[in-house]
């Protein structure tokens, strides 16, 4: 149809993606044969006898801790550069497909270097697969580093020492692709901060020592809250850890206060409609509070999240939008656009997008 193809071409700045959310059940049964990895046995958990059961399961979570148990007992399948390499590859390959011109995507270090596999064998595999991206499909991006919010906040802090032991946070000279001088541009191994996983009992306050550190440095920062938390973990995340977006955000609707603020200080909140879907955050997809950020002047971005997980990558989520709101295509311009002015890229870099 006209719209579908209208969204389709739209240039689509997604913010909310964990790498690691994009580990499809054959990528995970192709990665688990070849590590020799055991997956749970019929008696564990009956989903895991192949790629069909499995996807079979994620067709229901009861909540974001139901998912967050798949998505950790799947991660133990990567764990060479090239697992990474591959498992990040996928995500360009089909987000491009899908109209996705720049990405800042997340992962979790630590559900790595707990299980054994180096700081450096993860961050090397993803940014393989980045510059391949930049150069053969036109896809820019960055990486955010996650924190678990569900473990101590001590491996949160031994997390950040890796990361600056090993000069990930460092500004290089990069982005020079094409060979042209002028292309030169500063780029970090890592750009900024997030902090994910379950929310509800782990307050963002836990992690003011790691962000403080991080702006420290002139690292970007974000924080999931307002997924399954109530809006003071929306606040929490403002005023402590001071940072720039929130991702999901959805509760702040239940504080019309916040949410004057939230509109004044230009915060932009990545929505994950599907996700909030799958997860029982919402009824439906018409729950989401689009219209009513709109109406507001609320800046957000609509992302995929887990798309291995949550029954599709963006495109899918913008067609969810779609048909649950009828937005016009001025509408969906507004959102298009805010979400190139709430990249973190240069303004050179937003001016070829917009
Ligand atoms: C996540 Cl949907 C969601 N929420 C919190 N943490 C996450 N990690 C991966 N997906
Ligand atoms: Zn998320």
């Amino acid at each position: 149809s006209p719209i579908h193809n209208f969204l389709a071409e739209l240039p689509k700045c997604e913010h909310h993606l964990h790498l690691e959310g994009c580990l499809s059940p054959a990528l995970l049964f192709q990665l688990a044969a070849k590590n020799n990895i055991a997956l749970p046995s019929p008696e564990q958990d009956a989903a895991y006898q192949s790629p069909a059961t499995l996807a079979k399961r994620y067709e229901y979570f009861e909540n974001l801790e139901d998912f967050l148990q798949c998505y950790y007992r799947g991660i133990a399948v990567l764990v060479t550069e090239q697992d990474f390499e591959m498992l990040a590859w996928e995500y360009f390959t089909t987000a491009r497909r899908d109209g996705v011109r720049h990405a800042e995507v997340f992962f979790d270090p630590q559900s790595h270097t707990d299980r054994g596999v180096a700081f450096e064998t993860v961050v090397a595999g993803f940014n393989a697969a980045r510059s391949r991206a930049e150069k053969e499909l036109g896809v820019t991006s960055c990486l955010i580093m996650c924190f678990l919010r569900h473990l101590p906040v001590s491996s949160a802090a031994q997390t950040m020492q890796t990361a600056i032991e090993g000069g990930y946070f460092e500004e290089s000279r990069g982005g020079d692709h094409d060979g042209g001088q002028q292309q030169q541009q500063q780029q970090r191994a890592i750009a900024g901060l997030g902090l994910d996983s379950s929310e509800v009992g782990f307050r963002p306050e836990l992690f003011v020592e790691q962000y403080r550190k991080g702006q420290e440095l002139g690292l970007h920062r974000t924080a999931h809250g307002g997924e399954e938390g109530d809006p003071t973990y929306i606040s929490g995340a403002l005023d402590t850890l001071h940072v720039e977006r929130i991702d999901h955000g959805i509760r702040l609707t239940e504080d019309a206060e916040l949410l004057q603020r939230v509109v004044k200080e230009g915060v932009l909140l990545t929505v994950c409609p599907l996700s909030n879907l799958c997860l029982q955050a919402v009824k439906s997809i018409d729950q989401v509070p689009i219209r009513t950020f709109l109406k507001a002047g609320v800046k957000f971005s609509i992302n995929s999240d887990d798309p291995a997980y949550f029954r599709g990558y963006i495109l899918n989520n913008y067609c969810a939008v779609q048909e649950a709101f009828d937005l016009s295509r001025d509408e969906w311009r507004i959102i298009v656009e805010n979400s190139i002015h709430g990249s973190w890229i240069q303004e050179k870099r937003k001016a070829e997008l917009l």
